[in-house]
């Protein structure tokens, strides 16, 4: 199939049980988990037909799977926000009955992909779950098999009525389950590379699967569809205490830009130096959303806890609460697709797909 992105993609076949209850859909789009080493030792992603020769025996299988797998498979820090939509595009159009959906991605840039796509997809009424590896199926030591099965046991999983336990977009990642609008790509080589800092894991994977089933969102309605696109002109800026104001407006007056996240410091908090707020303002004024996150590993934005905030905030900024990084850039593209700037603005600080906690 060619997605409307024009990434053209196609269904290797089914593998498992022909006549098994359940079916799931496995969608391959790179990464280190079907990565081969190249001479000169570097590692580079292969296409599917070489990556299955490392699957286990796939007749093993409790389930049925669909494995589908873009042409161009990608390290996933070459990824655009086109493939986001390629991807999305994919998991509407193959899901069909299969009652769940692994993708397999790079770890690179899982979190900004399961949160590109927890805004993406409406109707989420069956598991999507993301997962890749450190190091590439078939090596020895390598993290990929268990992470592959483990992906494919939540996705799998049901209740005592048949109904999917983790409807979500998530991340399986070494023993746990993870909002993939929360997540965090955490270590460059810890085997437990995620983690979602400012909310529990949803599951563990030990000997049996263990789900926080009070943390997991109720499936949606309506039928699994992708809802809108996303707007890329978009910029994001780091507070670090050498910024200068040639930098700032740098930024915030690249032409056409409409939306900005600016990592702040701890509890969104910035120079309040008038170069710095004048800039912010004039951004504001002029139609730029500003989001603030914080560079904090955990804990949330509050406009106004200190002076130095409350300053930032007047500008005009909008506080993104524990929104991660990922979480912020991606909701703030999605919005901007829909919304007018000050409909963004609003809509920044509520919970639409699991992304913020409600601030106490
Ligand atoms: N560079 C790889 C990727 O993101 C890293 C990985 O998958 N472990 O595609």
């Amino acid at each position: 199939m060619t997605t409307s992105g024009g990434a053209s993609l196609h269904v290797h076949g089914t593998v498992g049980p022909p006549d098994a209850e359940q079916r799931l859909l496995l969608l391959y789009t790179g990464g280190t988990i079907g990565m081969t080493t190249r001479a000169d030792g570097a590692l580079v992603p292969q296409d599917f037909g070489r990556l299955a020769a490392h699957l286990r025996d796939p007749d093993e299988l409790p389930v049925g799977v669909t494995i589908a797998a873009f042409d161009d498979p990608i390290d996933s820090s070459a990824i655009r926000p086109g493939r986001w939509l390629d991807i999305a595009d994919a998991v509407v159009e193959l899901a069909g009955d299969h009652t769940g959906v692994v993708v397999l991605h790079g770890t690179d840039t899982m979190a900004y992909s399961a949160s590109a796509l927890a805004f993406l997809l409406e109707g989420v009424d069956r598991p999507v779950v993301l997962t890749g590896s450190q190091r590439p199926l078939g090596e020895r030591r390598s993290d990929a098999d268990r992470n592959l099965y483990t992906a494919g046991a939540f996705a799998a999983l049901r209740d005592g009525t048949g109904a999917p336990v983790v409807p979500e977009v998530t991340v399986a990642f070494g023993d746990l389950l993870l909002r993939g609008c929360r997540s965090r790509k955490v270590s460059a080589d810890r085997f437990s590379g995620f983690a979602s800092p400012d909310l529990p894991p949803l599951a563990h994977a030990g000997v049996s699967l263990e789900v926080t089933a009070s943390l997991v969102r109720p499936p949606g309605a309506g039928g699994l569809r992708r809802t809108g696109g996303l707007c890329a002109d978009v910029a994001a800026l780091k507070l670090h205490p050498a910024l200068d104001e040639h930098t700032l407006t740098a930024v915030l007056t690249r032409p056409g830009l409409r939306g900005v996240v600016i990592e702040a410091y701890g509890a969104g908090n910035g120079p309040s130096e008038p170069w710095f707020l004048r800039a912010l303002e004039a951004a504001t004024a002029s139609g730029v959303v500003v989001l603030v996150t914080t560079q904090c590993d955990s804990g949330a934005v509050r406009a106004g806890q200190y002076a130095t905030g409350a300053a930032l905030f007047e500008t005009g900024a909008v506080a993104g609460a524990d929104l991660t990084f990922e979480a912020a850039l991606t909701k703030l593209m999605a919005l901007l697709d829909r919304h007018p700037a000050d409909e963004v603005r609003r809509l920044l600080s509520v919970d639409l797909v699991g992304e913020l906690s409600p601030l106490v």
